[in-house]
């Protein structure tokens, strides 16, 4: 991983060497003969979109943009005006270049056409989480924004589709988050590797600062809602505990680390080596989050970096979805802290 080091004090001097998202994009697209450039106009929007959002997301606590918004979405939890907000934004950014022909939102119980003359015949459907884990903007901790992207599969002068969103997690044409943290970042892949970007809100510009990211295979640290234990699985209860247990070889007991923010904890995971679960627990058999714009997105991230996701037994990208907001039980990180997990849950499927 090369990092670009922006700290110098001669700042002017290193910035000229540095990768903006947009040159980066546009260069990648330069390595596929017969690139259109339309995947590099709908970064282009949500490009827009993230900057729009962390600068509302840093106001936070001075203006009026904490708290709830008084509407409840479609999987009945409280809209924070943040998630209106952003989810206004991520769409009328795609919808204003054209390329996109309609959204499928956290924030929006039935899929969104865009049926003005610009979208007309466009090729590309766009599923997002605008803001993931929103309920932690109250308390000034990180949040993200999940995107995904597809090529739809109806015909491009008809209406767009359910089936155009419901396509499996192989078929993404890219996918990728914004995290909103100590400083914002962009992470994305179009299947060839994930590239990160850091934003410099001085001048508002993505710059390229961590190139061709890879997940360490052997991770320690395990991240869990553990409030949930008694309510897991046996195979998950002993997974947990294996990851606690002394055991030197394997560098155990393992470090818990857990945000309540999947794109925080994904990230850091990421970086650092590790594995993110929310299993299916109690009444809840597909778990809490969302297929198609929270589990897909990170899974193919979680593979371009070299890691894995599970639903605990068949691998995320495959799975056929069949309702836009489905819910699945996620493993994923460390490719073999996955393999380990998944081999606790088989031991105990029938206890
Ligand atoms: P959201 O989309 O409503 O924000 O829910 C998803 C979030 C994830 O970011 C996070 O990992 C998880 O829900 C936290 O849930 P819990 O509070 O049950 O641990
Ligand atoms: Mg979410």
């Amino acid at each position: 991983m090369v990092k670009q080091d922006i700290t110098s004090s001669n700042t002017e001097l290193q910035l000229k060497n540095l990768t903006t998202l947009g040159e980066f994009v546009i260069r990648k697209q330069h390595e596929y003969p017969g690139a259109t450039g339309d995947l590099s106009q709908i970064f282009g929007a949500i490009r827009l979109a993230s900057k729009l959002v962390h600068r509302e997301i840093n106001k936070a606590g001075i203006a009026d943009i904490v708290g709830a918004a008084g509407a409840e979405n479609i999987q009945g939890e409280q809209q924070q005006k943040l998630d209106v907000y952003a989810n206004e934004k991520f769409k009328a950014a795609l919808a204003a270049r054209g390329l996109v022909c309609g959204i499928a939102s956290e924030e929006e119980e039935h899929f969104v056409e865009f049926t003005h003359d610009l979208s007309r015949g466009s090729k590309y459907v766009v599923l997002i989480d605008p803001v993931d884990g929103s309920s932690n903007i109250d308390v000034n901790v990180g949040v993200g924004t999940i995107f995904s992207i597809y090529k739809r599969v109806s015909p491009p002068d008809g209406p767009v589709t359910l089936d155009d969103f419901l396509q499996p997690g192989t078929e993404q044409v890219a996918a990728g988050y914004v995290i909103f943290g100590s400083s914002t970042m962009l992470v994305y892949t179009t299947g060839q590797g994930v590239n990160g970007f850091t934003f410099d809100p001085s001048i508002g510009v993505f710059y390229l600062s961590h190139e061709n990211m890879r997940i360490p295979e052997d991770g320690h640290i395990y991240s869990v809602n553990e409030g949930n234990y008694v309510h897991f699985h046996q195979g998950v209860k002993k997974y947990i505990k294996y990851c606690q247990e002394i055991d030197e070889s394997t560098n155990r007991p393992y470090t818990s680390r857990y945000i309540g923010s999947l794109v925080a904890d994904f990230h850091r995971n990421l970086l650092k080596g590790g594995i993110y679960f929310y299993p299916s627990y109690a009444n809840n058999p597909n778990g809490k989050l969302r297929l198609l714009y929270e589990c897909n997105p990170m899974a193919f991230l979680a593979e371009q970096a070299g890691g894995r996701a599970s639903n605990g037994s068949q691998r995320i990208l495959e799975l056929r979805p069949t309702e836009l907001h489905q819910r699945t039980p996620l493993f994923v990180g460390s490719k073999n802290m996955v393999d380990d997990v998944e081999q606790h849950i088989a031991e105990h499927a029938n206890s």
